[in-house]
C-alpha cells in the first residue's frame, strides 16, 4: 500500500482551556472543570496546573478538592465547548476533505489525497495547527505519521502545544522508548500483567511471541501485537456524503402572493443552511421546485462552480431560479422547496480561488445564536412575514404545514 500521510490533532486541555480564554483571570492558576468541589460527580478535566496536583479527568471531585484546595472550581457549559469545537472542525475540513471526527476536540486528517495542493504536507500541518491556534484561542497538538495509531501517539509526544512528525524510517525508533500504556490496546489490567514480566515499554513488548500475547490477552493480544508494531490500515473513516439535502413545504391553502412565497423560499433556505452546515457541506447545486394547483411540478437548477453553504449566497440563488419559474406561473402554488446536491465537505481546496469567509463567520455566529436562545431568535424581516401565516416559536421557529420541517 502506497505511503499515507495522517496528521492526529488534538485541543490541549479542552474544556479548561475555554475557560480560560472567556475568563483570562483563570490564567496560571490550577482549574478543574465538571463542578464544585463539594458536588457529586467527577472531573470532565483540568488544566496542566491542576494536573500537577495529580489531578486529572474522571476523577471525584471531592478528591480533586482534597489534592488542591486552592483550585478553581467550574460546572462548565457544552454548549460553549460545542461552539469552540465546530468552529475547530471547520478550519479542518479546509485543508482536506479526508476528516475523521474522534471527539468532540480530536481528528484524524487524511492529507494522501492532497498531493497536488501541498508542496509539504508538514508545512501545510503546521500552517493548520497555527491557524486553529490564532483562530479559536486554543492551544492544539498534531502529530504526523503514515497511519492513526502512530499519528496519535505523535501528537502525544507532541503535547503540549507542539507537533512531532514520525518520520519514514524513524517507526521504530519512535515507538521503542514510549511507556506501554501509550497504546490503546493495553488498558491497567493488562499493564499490571505486563509489568510483572519487566515490560515497561513498547520496545520491550517486541520480544514477546505473538501467541503469548494472544494467550495472555485474547483478541485483544492480537491488537496489542500489532500496534507495538506501529502497524495499522484502518482507514481515516469520513461519513459518507448525502445525495442531496433539501427542504420543502405544502401551504395552508395555495398561494399566489410573490412577497409571501419568497418568505417561504427564505425560511426553507434557513433551514436547509443550518442543515448544510452542521453537516460540513457545501453544494455544487441548487435546486427550486414549486408544484402548481394543479398538481404539476416544475424546477429549475443551477450549477456553482463554487459550491455555496450560506443562506445569504444560496438564498439569492433559489429566489433567482424562483422567479424565473413564477415568471411564467399562471396558477397558484400549493408547494415550494429548496434543493442543495453535488455536495462536498469542504470548498477551499480550490487552488485558484482564494474567498472570504466572511458568510460562514456570520453563519458560524448566528447559529451560536439560535443554540442559545432559539431558531426563531434570529429571523430576516422578509421570513417574518410569514407571521401571517403560520404559528411562531421561538425555540422552533416557524410551524409549517410540514411537521418535519420545524425540527
Ligand atoms: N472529557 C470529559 N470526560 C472525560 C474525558 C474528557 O468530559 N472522562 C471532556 C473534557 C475534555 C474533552 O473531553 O476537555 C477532551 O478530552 P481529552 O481527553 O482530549 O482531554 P483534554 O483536552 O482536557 O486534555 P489533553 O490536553 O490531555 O488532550
Ligand atoms: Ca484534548
Amino acid at each position: 500500500m502506497k505511503r499515507r500521510s495522517i496528521v492526529h490533532i488534538d485541543i490541549d486541555a479542552f474544556f479548561a482551556a475555554v475557560e480560560e480564554l472567556l475568563n483570562p483571570a483563570l490564567k496560571g492558576k490550577p482549574v478543574i472543570v465538571g463542578g464544585l468541589p463539594h458536588e457529586r460527580g467527577v472531573a470532565a478535566t483540568c488544566n496542566y496546573e491542576a494536573r500537577r496536583y495529580g489531578i486529572h479527568a474522571g476523577m471525584p471531585l471531592r478528591k480533586a478538592y482534597q489534592l488542591c484546595p486552592t483550585g478553581l472550581f467550574i460546572r462548565g457549559n457544552y454548549q460553549v465547548y460545542e461552539a469552540f469545537s465546530e468552529k475547530f472542525f471547520r478550519i479542518l475540513h479546509e485543508y482536506t476533505p479526508d476528516v475523521e471526527e474522534a471527539s468532540l476536540d480530536e481528528a484524524y486528517l487524511d492529507f494522501t489525497r492532497c498531493r497536488p495542493l501541498y508542496s509539504s504536507f508538514s508545512e501545510a500541518a503546521r500552517q493548520m495547527k497555527a491557524r486553529i491556534e490564532k483562530e479559536t484561542g486554543l492551544k492544539v497538538s498534531a502529530g504526523m505519521a503514515p497511519n492513526k495509531i502512530l499519528a496519535k501517539l505523535a501528537t502525544k509526544k507532541a503535547k503540549p502545544a507542539g507537533f512531532f512528525e514520525v518520520e519514514e524510517g524513524g517507526e521504530e525508533e519512535f515507538l521503542r522508548g514510549l511507556g506501554i500504556e501509550s497504546l490503546p490496546g493495553i488498558g491497567p489490567k493488562a499493564q499490571v500483567v505486563l509489568r510483572m514480566l519487566n515490560i515497561h515499554k513498547i520496545g520491550d513488548l517486541w520480544g514477546m511471541p505473538r501467541p503469548a500475547l494472544r494467550s495472555l490477552f485474547g483478541l485483544e493480544g492480537e491488537e496489542v501485537y500489532l500496534q507495538s508494531r506501529g502497524i495499522d490500515s484502518r482507514p481515516v473513516f469520513t461519513p459518507t456524503i448525502p445525495k442531496s439535502v433539501s427542504r420543502e413545504t405544502t401551504f395552508l391553502e395555495d398561494l399566489w402572493d410573490r412577497r409571501l412565497l419568497l418568505a417561504h423560499l427564505a425560511y426553507l433556505c434557513d433551514r436547509l443552511t443550518l442543515g448544510l452546515r452542521q453537516e460540513h457541506l457545501f453544494a455544487h447545486v441548487i435546486e427550486v421546485k414549486a408544484r402548481y394547483s394543479d398538481f404539476k411540478t416544475e424546477v429549475r437548477r443551477r450549477l456553482l462552480l463554487t459550491p455555496l453553504q450560506e443562506m445569504g449566497g444560496i438564498y439569492r440563488v433559489a429566489e433567482d431560479l424562483f422567479l424565473n419559474l413564477f415568471a411564467s406561473s399562471r396558477l397558484a402554488l400549493r408547494l415550494v422547496g429548496v434543493k442543495a446536491s453535488d455536495l462536498v465537505r469542504s470548498r477551499s481546496l480550490s487552488l485558484f480561488e482564494p474567498y472570504s469567509d466572511r458568510e460562514e463567520r456570520l453563519g458560524a455566529a448566528v447559529d451560536r445564536v439560535r443554540e442559545k436562545y432559539g431558531f426563531g431568535s434570529l429571523l430576516t424581516v422578509r421570513e417574518r412575514m410569514l407571521d401571517a401565516v403560520y404559528a411562531f416559536e421561538r425555540r422552533r421557529g416557524f410551524v409549517l404545514k410540514t411537521a418535519s420541517l420545524t425540527k
